[in-house]
């Protein structure tokens, strides 16, 4: 095929990349603000979080690792949130560099083919990587609420445009307006109108995609905190549990020292961990739970029918992710409510073949569960509401499981089957290298060494209160000790804990020594089992170790 213009007029593979890059940000603005304005898929985040379910479960857990020991070295902030802002700019760091490579690429191609339209060719291009990008989205994409069909029409023909805009960016390049190609050999002066041009042409080009990029940043983020602001109205008349009821210990004669955490952690406040950019949003009119495998009969249940069929159960519980680190943030308490999840499972009949459940999510996300676990612990349920209201999206809405003692990893979230099933298999993580069973650790943590805030004055010593939390799953504690410096392990007081699976407060008043000192805290479980004192980091079964603190007084 004949060229429609001169291949020495060609612009480089850096100008490509240049071009690639632009179209990028300005692509990633517009899918931010179709996302916002109509859940259609938003393509750098669905690319992201196939990625990570491809990837060996090593790779994922130094990425998770390390980007954990950053947050806490460099003290950015709470644990989980920032993590999953580190993820999404790397979703869409990726993202930008692959439009930047590909912008690169296609114009390396068409300087050595030169075809007729670059425009046409960019666009076959451009659609052919949209069926990759859709293909990878499948199963991790958000687009929930618009039709499937939508969403694919809008990712082919977005990305379709992409690469017709960088092919017409190269004739353009390749072939300057008003002189044209014929000037560009003709001696310098000409080829300095060519160079001028492109210039002129490549700063337009920049400033029409920084538009569109602060265009769609802005009102996407506008749409979204409209969103957010209707639906904190919606919620305004739904108060949590906890404002209106006081917690079961409050008359409690053992009180936290101040500067203890939280006994029940704000919802709001409470980590998240999942394999997602964003929370799952599951439509609430649509979702039912299946039940079935070897049931007798398979059910399929709506939440309002989870919600007044059975008689709701509810339980403090303290919820651990198996990645936190010795006195981490990845761990939280609070009310949660459900169906007993055995009763729910005597209405399908279970068959006496059946051993286990498999329990899947929205998000691709899966563990099986013993049922012998199901029917001797009365506990277990199918949580629906956290501190009295609707689950959150990022905390499972509209169901997830509860099961006592073990590590969040073992309790998928946004369930959509439940699945009898004839013998074990390994869930999500197991399968990536963490431990199978996933029970939870005794752990303690010093939260406050009072220094500055209280100074109690009795039997004419100073003392200052110490206080924290200590936490082994359903095992209960039996008790905590506290050690200054390399002196005699002394116990503290215990403040009796909400439930059988939360944590327990405790507190110790030490009686005051100027000076530097290190404290360090341990405990026993119920059954008078030490915690385990040697240190393990998380991956793969939790960590271990005792926590120590130092202070200058
Ligand atoms: N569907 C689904 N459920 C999930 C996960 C997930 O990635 N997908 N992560 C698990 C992990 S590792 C933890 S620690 C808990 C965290 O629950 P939270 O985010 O509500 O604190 O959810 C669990 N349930
Ligand atoms: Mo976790």
């Amino acid at each position: 095929m004949r060229p429609s213009f001169r291949l020495d007029a060609s612009p480089g593979v850096g100008v490509g990349a240049l071009v690639g890059g632009l179209l990028t940000a300005s692509l990633m603005a517009l899918w931010y603000l179709a996302f916002q304005l109509a859940m259609l898929p938003f393509v750098p985040f669905d690319l992201f979080d196939r990625m990570a379910r491809l990837l060996p479960g090593d790779v994922v857990a130094f990425g998770v690792e390390s980007m954990v020991s950053v947050i806490r070295a460099l003290a950015l902030g709470e644990t989980s949130g920032t993590a999953k802002a580190g993820e999404q700019l790397m979703a869409l760091g990726g993202c930008l560099a692959a439009g930047i490579v590909l912008g690169a690429a296609f114009f390396a191609l068409w300087r050595a083919r030169a075809p007729r339209s670059p425009e046409r060719v960019g666009a076959v291009l451009g659609a052919g990587l949209g069926l990759l990008a859709l293909a990878a989205g499948r199963g991790v994409s958000q687009e929930l609420a618009a039709s499937p069909l939508v969403g694919a029409a809008w990712v082919l023909g977005s990305l379709a445009a992409w690469g017709a805009l960088a092919g017409w960016a190269f004739r353009r390049l390749a072939q300057p307006a008003a002189q044209g190609a014929e000037v560009a050999e003709a001696g310098t002066e000409a080829a300095d109108l060519v160079r001028l041009d492109r210039r002129r042409f490549l700063i337009r080009f920049g400033g029409a995609s920084a538009v569109v990029v602060v265009g769609g940043a802005v009102l996407g983020a506008q749409i979204k905190r409209r969103r957010e602001l209707d639906m904190t109205a919606a919620l305004s008349g739904a108060e949590p549990w906890s404002a209106a009821n006081p917690l079961p210990n409050a008359g409690d004669a053992v009180m936290p020292a101040p500067g203890t955490r939280a006994e029940l952690t704000p919802v709001g406040q409470h980590y998240r961990i999942d394999i997602n950019t964003r929370p799952v949003v599951v439509d609430p009119n649509t979702w039912r739970l299946k039940i079935g495998g070897l049931v007798d009969r398979p059910l399929e249940l709506t939440l309002d029918e989870l919600r007044t069929r059975y008689e709701p159960q509810h339980h403090f519980v303290t919820l651990e992710c198996i990645s936190n680190p010795v006195a981490g943030d990845l761990i939280g308490t609070t009310r949660w409510t459900g169906a007993n999840l055995g009763t729910v499972l005597a209405d399908a009949g279970l068959q006496p073949s059946a051993t286990h459940l498999k329990v899947t999510a929205a998000d691709g996300f899966y563990e099986y569960v013993p049922l012998a676990d199901v029917l001797d612990d009365k506990r277990m349920m199918l949580a629906y509401a956290w501190d009295g209201l609707p689950l959150a999206s990022g905390h499972g809405f509209p169901l997830r499981i509860y099961w006592p003692d073990h590590f969040g990893m073992k309790q998928p979230k946004w369930i959509t089957s439940i699945e009898a099933v004839p013998a074990w298999e390994q869930g999500y993580w197991v399968a990536r290298g963490w431990d199978k069973e996933a029970r939870m650790l005794a752990t303690s943590v010093i939260d406050t060494v009072g220094v500055d805030m209280m100074i109690i004055e009795a039997d004419q010593a100073t003392r200052v209160p110490l206080g924290g939390i200590a936490f082994a799953g359903a095992r209960g504690i039996s008790k905590v000790e506290v050690r200054i410096d390399d002196g005699a392990w002394q116990s503290a007081e215990l403040r009796r804990p909400l439930s059988d699976t939360s944590w327990v407060l405790w507190r110790y008043d030490w009686p005051f020594a100027a000076g530097k000192h290190t404290f360090t805290v341990r405990c026993l479980e119920g059954d008078g089992t030490p915690q385990i004192a040697a240190e393990a980091p998380p991956r793969p079964s939790g960590a271990t170790g005792l926590h120590a603190k130092g202070t200058m007084m």
